[in-house]
């Protein structure tokens, strides 16, 4: 007998150093449960959290069921009863007037929660110190689960707590941009994660764990499909895929979203035309939200990229932006869906600068769009630059709901090899004075709604997931989906917060990793600028796959598609004069903001060169020439990328083997492309600055007609052309 219980013994430890031993694939992005590594926080919460009550069977407080189990289990090791004893020493369920949480909440307990707002309460119950989580609805009781399950993966305590948190924005969604092909539009994470073909049969996991992702920091809608749109996803076999698609997301609160193709009713419909105010084509439309809402009631409604890009659009009738939009708002509008429209537009003839299009064709229609109309705008005029200054229209629109587009998938900012923290990037954007209403009129403000008293609010970040094992690529854009979920929830909180809580709950507690990760991705946002696109310099990548730099780029099917026409680099200077005396964009933002960036002395340095043209030898802010200045921001960028490899070497002892290894080599090619960068745009703008490189940065490893001759045909996500 004791040989047998040795043997045991000696299998359960086999059993267990496998499981510590398992790779750390990065799988379970920040839902990692783990067992609690500090021995003293481990014990505190063992005591305080060893039998939970669920109150309420819906396919939500399931999720809630098998999310605390999970956790809880995990980060404690230690069983934990679920069994409804009376000792339970944490209490979860959603309140009703006449419910059993009625009994130990007060009604002030619930104010103020709204349909998807939560709270977490310790409460003296049957004598003893208790955790109440609940809300108004199931949803609520299932963000408060994971809020919860976040406060000890941070080892927050967890005695005394009194949280209330709602969302400020009613619709936080994640935009796809997948193709029906499997492929991504400018996704670096692998294919999409949609099996189209496999679907409605076969439903991978991974749609459960995507949703609980997504769930555990608040995002309730996802657009599946590209907003080049494929009219195909309308048919009505591609239908039973996305309901099973919304089946699975329901319990975790995500509804669906499809991106509409304008001319779908003559590629489906067999129509001849697309003409929003044609009564065929409004009924065509009409017939299909029927039909989408008979097998998914709850379907969120349309996005739609119309005369932008090629993109077909109310425009190819005379017909404007608002008949277009409000056509599709009508079909939906019974069953309470609303409709998206991109004000990413630019026309094919217009020659006027790029950044005033979208404010000219947007401006006049403002008040004449439905009310289940929202214009979707990106963050800056041009596209999802490194650093943009905020999109004119967020000061500029009153009567019509507007809501914010981010790009989570960094097209522009290294794509999937580059570390970098975009909370900074989000958060820089959000708190933007747009002066609307006077100071103050911040872009969170305009979009939450309490400026202009909005109906709906919304906002969208375009997808960096993939079916890449970890989801994102690189391990630490698994924090820039994060950190747009946490600031759509709350588009006020500090990047810095949102990156410690991330940092925490995905690497470690311990101070030197948490200080020393935190360091990183702070500075992580202003290194890729210095060392892409210092100064309010902007669009200078290369052609097409907007991977590595390309300012020669001069020829292109369009002047607004190349390099030069941003740069506007000669002999004399370089910028873009978005003055007065140049395109005058900068007359669409309010007057304050015209004044400020107007001026060359209150201009915030990191715009100049988007709105002005500066010589070579003119001296900024530093004292410096701005010839000299740019070669130092370059070389800047390129010193805070050689300071993250050190860093992520002295941790390598506190990270798995695995993910060390892993962000090890993805800095190695994060400083390869720094110094390119740094090295081509130098030797480029040298030709015109025609100065010399000053002392301390060195000189470009090759000449000019090196960088130029790179070509990168398999360069991943390409725009597929169809
Ligand atoms: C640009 C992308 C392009 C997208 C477009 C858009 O390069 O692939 O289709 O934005 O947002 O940044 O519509």
């Amino acid at each position: 007998m004791p040989k047998r219980g040795f043997l045991i013994g000696w299998i359960i430890v086999f059993f267990y150093s496998a499981l510590s031993l398992r790779a750390e694939d990065g799988y379970r992005l920040w839902l990692r449960y783990d067992q609690i590594e500090n021995d003293e926080v481990l014990a505190r919460y063992r005591a305080q959290i060893r039998s939970v009550q669920i109150i309420g069977e819906s396919a939500t407080m399931v999720a809630v069921r098998q999310e605390l189990d999970m956790g809880l289990s995990g980060l404690l090791s230690q069983e934990i009863s679920f069994t409804g004893d009376e000792d339970y020493q944490l209490l979860v369920g959603t309140y009703s007037p006449d419910g059993p949480m009625s009994e130990m909440l007060s009604p002030n307990d619930i104010r103020n929660l709204g349909s998807e707002g939560f709270t977490i309460i310790n409460k003296e119950i049957n004598g003893r110190n208790t955790i109440v989580i609940s809300a108004l609805h199931d949803i609520g009781t299932l963000y408060g689960t994971f809020h919860f399950l976040k406060l000890i993966q941070t080892h927050r305590d967890i005695s005394n707590l009194n949280i209330v948190s709602r969302p400020s924005i009613d619709v936080r969604m994640l935009n796809h941009w997948d193709n029906l092909d499997r492929t991504v539009e400018r996704g670096y994470a692998g294919f999409s994660i949609w099996n189209w073909h496999q679907l409605p049969e076969y439903i991978d996991p991974r749609y459960i764990d995507y949703a609980r992702a997504n769930a555990s920091i608040g995002i309730n809608g996802t657009a599946l499909t590209n907003v080049n749109a494929n009219a195909l996803i309308l048919r009505p076999d591609y239908l039973q895929k996305v309901k099973a698609l919304a089946d699975v997301f329901r319990p975790y609160g995500i509804k669906v979203y499809l991106t509409a193709r304008f001319s779908a009713p003559i590629e489906l419909g067999g129509m001849d035309t697309a003409d929003p105010l044609h009564a065929e084509v409004q009924e065509w439309w009409n017939r299909k939200a029927e039909e989408i809402y008979e097998l998914i009631p709850d379907f969120g409604g349309f996005l739609v990229k119309a005369n932008s890009e090629g993109q077909p659009g109310p425009q190819n009738y005379d017909r404007n932006h608002a008949e277009g939009a409000n056509m599709l708002a009508d079909a939906v509008a019974p069953f309470g869906g609303i409709v998206m429209w991109r004000a990413f537009v630019y026309s094919d003839e217009e020659p006027d600068d790029r950044h005033k299009q979208a404010n000219n064709e947007f401006e006049p229609l403002d008040g004449q769009f439905r009310d289940n109309v929202l214009i979707q705008v990106k963050n800056g005029a041009i596209d999802f630059q490194p650093r943009e200054p905020f999109h004119p229209l967020f000061g500029a629109v009153e009567d019509t709901p507007l809501m914010l587009e981010l790009q989570i998938t960094m097209e522009y900012l290294g794509q999937g090899t580059h570390l970098v923290y975009l909370g900074s990037l989000f958060r820089e954007v959000l708190e933007s004075d747009t002066y609307m209403k006077g100071k103050g009129s911040t872009v969170s403000k305009v979009i939450d709604g309490s400026l202009t008293d909005q109906k709906v609010t919304a906002i969208a970040g375009v997808s960096n997931i993939g079916t890449d094992r970890n989801w994102t690529s690189h391990p630490f854009h698994q924090a820039n989906w994060y950190a747009f979920g946490r600031l759509a929830w709350d588009p006020e909180m500090s990047d810095r917060d949102i990156a410690n809580d991330w940092i925490k709950m995905t690497f470690s507690n311990k101070e030197a990793v948490v200080d020393t990760l935190e360091q990183m991705m702070m500075a992580s946002h202003q290194a890729v600028v210095n060392y892409m696109t210092p100064l309010g310099l902007h669009h200078i990548m290369g052609a097409g796959h907007h991977y590595g730099p390309g300012p020669w780029v001069s020829k292109m099917p369009r002047a607004d598609w190349t390099s030069t026409y941003y740069h506007k680099a000669d002999s004399l200077g370089v910028g873009f004069d978005r003055t007065e005396s140049g395109s005058d964009a900068i007359s669409q933002y309010h007057k304050q903001v015209t004044k400020e960036f107007a001026s060359r002395e209150d201009i915030p340095e990191k715009y100049l060169l988007w709105f002005h043209r500066v010589r070579w030898d003119e001296k900024v802010s530093s004292g410096r020439t701005l010839w000299d200045e740019l070669c130092y921001r370059y070389q800047e960028g390129v010193e805070t990328v050689e300071g993250f490899v050190r860093s992520w070497n002295d941790l390598e002892k506190d990270i798995d083997k695995e993910r060390w290894q892993h962000v090890a080599s993805l800095l190695q090619i994060q400083l390869r492309e720094a110094i390119w960068w740094r090295d081509a745009c130098l030797s480029y703008f040298q030709t015109f600055s025609d100065m010399s490189i000053p002392e301390g940065v060195p000189e470009p490893a090759h000449d000019l007609e090196y960088y130029e001759s790179l070509v990168y045909p398999y360069s991943p996500g390409i725009r597929p052309r169809w």
